[in-house]
C-alpha cells in the first residue's frame, strides 16, 4: 500500500466520520415503534406505509405531503448494523407483483430506514434550506410487549395467578392436569420440566389462536433461536410446602428469572427504551368475530400495552429510559376494508371507547394517544347488494380461492357500549348479531408513477404519528 492510498483511506475515515457527526447534530431521527399481535398486520402496514411515503400520490392528508414539503424520500442503511433489515422491496413485491400475495408471518425484531428531504415553503423555510430528516422504523411483535408485566412478579406470584386464569381456556385442561400431577418438590428431571414447558406452550398458541391475548410469557409463542433453551423450558406449578435447592420448583423458579433478565429486559433495553412514536395494530374486526370474550381480554391487553408506556412505571424500566419517553401513540384496527365505509366511524367508535377504558384503567397521562380504523392495504372495493328487499352495503374482492365475491360482515351497533358492556359481562356470544370474517387476496394493482398502493386512512396514521415532526 503506498502513501497515496493511506491518504485516501484516512481521508475516507474522516469523511466518514464527519458524516456522522453532522447526521447526528443536525439530522433529527423519528424512532416509530410498530407493534400488534401476530397477524394484527405489521408487515402490510409498515410495507404500505413505506411505498406510500416514497411516492405520495395518496397521502394527501399528510400534510408535507399535500404541501409538497417533502421533496425526497429514499431508504438508507439504517443505523443499527446488528438487528435484521425489514425486508421492505421482498414484502412490497409480494403486495404489488402480478400475482398479489400477502407476505409470510415474520418473528422477530426488524428494522428500516427511510430519510426524507424536506423544505418548507415560507421566508423561515427558504432561510434554513432543505432539512434531512430519518425516520426508523422498528417492527417487534406485541407478545414481547405484554412480557412486560412479568417483570415485577416472583415465580411464585406469576405461577399463582396464571393457574388461576386460564382454566377453561383451550388446551389448559391438558396443562392443569399435567401440572397437578407433578411433585414440584422432588427432584429436578430435565424431561419432566421439558414436557410440562411443551404442554403449557401448546395451550398458549391454542388460546392465541382463538383469540385470547394475555398468552404470556411472549417467547413461548415466538421462540426463535431460544427454542428448547432453559430460559424457555419452565410452566407454572403450585408452591409445594418445602423445597430444596435441586427440585423442580426451584429450578423453574430459576429459569424464570433467567426470562425476566435475559429475555425481557434486553428487550426493553435495545429496542423499546428509544422509540419516540408508538403504533399498535389491532385486529379488532377479528377480535368481534370471535365474540365477546375475545373482545373483553382485547381491551385488557390495551391497557397494559399503555401501561408499558406510562411514564414513571417501575423502576428498572425508568432506569433503562432515561427521562425519555413515548410522544404520541396510535391504536389503529385494520383491515377496515372488510367493512363498507358507513361502518367506519363505528368501528372507529369501538376503538376509541376501548381506548379511553384503557386510559383510564392504566392511570395514564403523557403522550398523545388517538384511535382510527385503517387498510394498510385495500383488498376490495365496495358494493350495494339488494338483499330480501334490503340493500346491503357490502364490500367485494378475490377470495384466496381465486373467485370473487360479495361480503357482508354484519353491523357494528351504533353505541360501541353494546359491544363493550357485553364483553365486560363475560357473554359467550353476542345478543342478536353475529359478525362474519373473511380473508381476502391482495387486489392486483396497476399503479400509477408517483402513486403508492391504495389503502384507508394511511395518510391520517402517519401526519398523526409524524407529521408535526416533517
Ligand atoms: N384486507 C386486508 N387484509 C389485511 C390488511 N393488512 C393485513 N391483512 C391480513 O392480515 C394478515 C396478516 O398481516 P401481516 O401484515 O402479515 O401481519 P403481522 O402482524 O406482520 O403478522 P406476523 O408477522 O405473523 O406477526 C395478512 O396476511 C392479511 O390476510 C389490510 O390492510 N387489508
Ligand atoms: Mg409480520
Amino acid at each position: 500500500m503506498g502513501i497515496g492510498d493511506i491518504a485516501d483511506g484516512l481521508a475516507r475515515q474522516v469523511e466518514n466520520l464527519g458524516a456522522s457527526v453532522s447526521e447526528a447534530l443536525f439530522e433529527p431521527v423519528i424512532r416509530l415503534g410498530v407493534t400488534g399481535l401476530s397477524r394484527a398486520g405489521k408487515t402490510v402496514f409498515i410495507t404500505s406505509l413505506v411505498a406510500n411515503l416514497m411516492n405520495r400520490g395518496r397521502m394527501p392528508q399528510l400534510h408535507a405531503a399535500a404541501t409538497g414539503a417533502i421533496r425526497a424520500a429514499y431508504l438508507r442503511p439504517q443505523p443499527d448494523p446488528t438487528v435484521p433489515r425489514f425486508d421492505f422491496e421482498s414484502h412490497l413485491s409480494a403486495l404489488t407483483g402480478p400475482e398479489p400475495y400477502w407476505p409470510e408471518s415474520t418473528r422477530a425484531v426488524s428494522e428500516l430506514r427511510l430519510s426524507f428531504r424536506v423544505q418548507h415553503g415560507g421566508m423561515l423555510g427558504t432561510l434554513r434550506g432543505p432539512q434531512t430528516v430519518h425516520l426508523d422504523i422498528v417492527d417487534y411483535p406485541g407478545e414481547w410487549l405484554l412480557d412486560l408485566g412479568l417483570m415485577d412478579k416472583s415465580y411464585e406470584a406469576w405461577s399463582a395467578e396464571v393457574l388461576g386464569r386460564i382454566e377453561g381456556r383451550p388446551g389448559a385442561a391438558d396443562y392443569l392436569a399435567l401440572a397437578s400431577a407433578t411433585d414440584a418438590a422432588a427432584q429436578l428431571d430435565e424431561p419432566v420440566a421439558k414436557r410440562l414447558a411443551e404442554v403449557f406452550a401448546a395451550h398458549l398458541v391454542q388460546s392465541r389462536e382463538s383469540g385470547w391475548w394475555d398468552c404470556t410469557p411472549g417467547r413461548f409463542l415466538l421462540p426463535g433461536e431460544l427454542a428448547g433453551s432453559p430460559v424457555l423450558t419452565f410452566a407454572p406449578l403450585r408452591r409445594p410446602a418445602e423445597a430444596s435447592r435441586s427440585s423442580l420448583w426451584r429450578e423453574m423458579e430459576r429459569r424464570f428469572e433467567s426470562y425476566k433478565s435475559r429475555v425481557i429486559r434486553p428487550f426493553f433495553r435495545d429496542h423499546f427504551a428509544r422509540i419516540d412514536r408508538q403504533v399498535v395494530l389491532v385486529d379488532a374486526l377479528g377480535a368481534i368475530h370471535s365474540g365477546p370474550r375475545a373482545v373483553e381480554d382485547m381491551r385488557r391487553a390495551m391497557a397494559e400495552i399503555l401501561s408499558a408506556f406510562r411514564p414513571g412505571r417501575a423502576g428498572w424500566l425508568s432506569g433503562l429510559l432515561g427521562g425519555r419517553r413515548v410522544e404520541r401513540i396510535l391504536f389503529a384496527a385494520t383491515k377496515a376494508d372488510h367493512l363498507h365505509h358507513t361502518q367506519h366511524p363505528r368501528l372507529t367508535a369501538i376503538m376509541e371507547a376501548m381506548l379511553r377504558e384503557a386510559r383510564d384503567r392504566a392511570d395514564f397521562a403523557g403522550a398523545r394517544t388517538a384511535a382510527m380504523s385503517i387498510a394498510a392495504l385495500r383488498a376490495t372495493v365496495e358494493e350495494e347488494v339488494a338483499h330480501g328487499g334490503e340493500i346491503l352495503p357490502c364490500v367485494r374482492g378475490t377470495l384466496t380461492d381465486g373467485k370473487r365475491a360479495a361480503f357482508y360482515p354484519g353491523e357494528l351497533p351504533e353505541d360501541p357500549a353494546v359491544i363493550l358492556s357485553r364483553a365486560r359481562a363475560g357473554a359467550e356470544r353476542w345478543l342478536d348479531a353475529d359478525f362474519a370474517a373473511m380473508t381476502f387476496a391482495p387486489a392486483k394493482l396497476t399503479l400509477k408513477p408517483g402513486e403508492g398502493p391504495p389503502h384507508i386512512r394511511l395518510d391520517k396514521a402517519a401526519e398523526f404519528l409524524i407529521g408535526d415532526r416533517l
